[in-house]
């Protein structure tokens, strides 16, 4: 009797568990039921968010999106993009808006717990900077003492700015502007000495001005701002797709499969390589990591045929043979000395 009671317990346990598995599945099958995912991005940052006359959206947070939808229909161009403020952006994710933020937004404690988001991981480990007109004469930023400095407000970058004067005995005058470009244009006509952005962006705005080389970005860089794509939180199915999205990209990289190879991959004898992409062993076991998150079994074969490796994302996007001409650096793989780095898929 007692053990019968002790198995009725667990099976209705197994039921419990298996309840909340389909209840945290919202957001994939609602994705999976319109058809794209709705990302949300910048109102135009060359390199990681900028919409074409076209309105044909490129760059990396875009390419990241892209991957996210090749994983789910094996097609990139299933996303629909949502141009936001850095003010706004929270507030769409939170409505329900947006599937996905995707927009240079730096990875902190508090977005991550109290204002209810997940971060999946960082796409781009970035740090706060400042860019100044060479006739200013400054070389450092230690010497903006009274300065008036551009900022976008709702930002790690207004905090952080706040932060690094008051801890050099330094005052300064905020010229707080939401809209980007209205932003840049404020610098450009002299309306403040300063532009302070995280430096990736600082590059992209300078590419954007009037006279680009009358502008010096400052060696300072005042900040940690790992940037990378949020969710909601309470979605465990939708959150483990975009953060396996993630480190798919960084796996295929390490494996050396690329959007012009991935075909050829496939037929590979390197177990690790099959497994990833999702092909069967010599019996016709399929490997079984694409049901696991939703998926088909070669979602990562198909995130790769869509938009390459993570470090074909970064060359495309903002690499050396981009106007932003931003060094791998940090961002390199772990195994080539930088911070990415992916758990094995296994
Ligand atoms: N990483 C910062 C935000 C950086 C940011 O978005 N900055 C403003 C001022 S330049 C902006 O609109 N950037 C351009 C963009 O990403 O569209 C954060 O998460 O708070």
């Amino acid at each position: 009797m007692k053990r019968l009671l002790v198995g009725a317990i667990l099976s209705l346990g197994a039921i419990a568990i298996l309840t909340a598995a389909e209840a945290s599945a919202g957001t994939l099958d609602n994705v999976k039921k319109k058809g794209f995912v709705q990302c949300g991005v910048s109102q135009g940052t060359t390199g990681f968010s900028l919409p074409d006359a076209q309105n044909n959206w490129t760059g990396l947070d875009v390419d990241f999106c892209r991957a996210v939808a090749s994983a789910i229909f094996g097609d990139p161009t299933k996303v629909k993009f949502s141009p936001l403020s850095a003010q706004d952006r929270f507030t769409a994710l939170q409505s329900g808006e947006i599937d996905i933020l995707s927009r240079t937004t730096t990875w902190t404690m508090s977005r991550d717990t109290s204002m209810g988001f997940l971060f999946a991981g960082t796409t781009f480990y970035d740090g706060q900077g400042f860019m100044v007109r060479k006739a200013l004469g400054v070389d450092s930023a230690l010497k903006l003492d009274g300065a008036a400095i551009c900022v976008a407000p709702g930002t790690t970058t207004e905090l952080n700015l706040n932060d690094y004067f008051k801890a050099h005995g330094m005052t300064f005058k905020g010229v707080v502007i939401e809209d980007q470009s209205q932003l840049r244009q404020a610098y450009d006509e002299g309306r403040c000495d300063v532009l302070t952005t995280d430096s990736s962006i600082l590059y992209s705005e300078r590419s954007a001005l009037k006279a680009p080389g009358d502008h010096i970005v400052l060696p300072e860089v005042i900040s940690k701002e790992p940037l990378g794509p949020l969710v909601r939180q309470g979605d465990d199915a939708w959150f483990n797709v975009v953060k396996w999205t993630y480190f798919a990209l960084l796996d295929a990289e390490e494996l050396g499969i690329k959007q012009s190879n991935v075909e050829d991959m496939k037929k590979s004898d390197n177990p690790e390589i099959r497994r990833v992409l999702g092909v069967a062993d010599a019996g016709g076991a399929a490997p079984g990591f694409g049901p696991g998150i939703g998926l088909e079994e070669d979602w990562v074969a198909k995130i790769v045929k869509g938009v390459g490796n993570y470090g074909e994302i970064f060359a495309r996007n903002v690499g050396s043979g981009t106007p932003l001409n931003i060094a791998r650096g940090v961002n390199a793989l772990w195994k080539d000395g930088g911070l990415q780095y992916a758990p094995p898929i296994r």
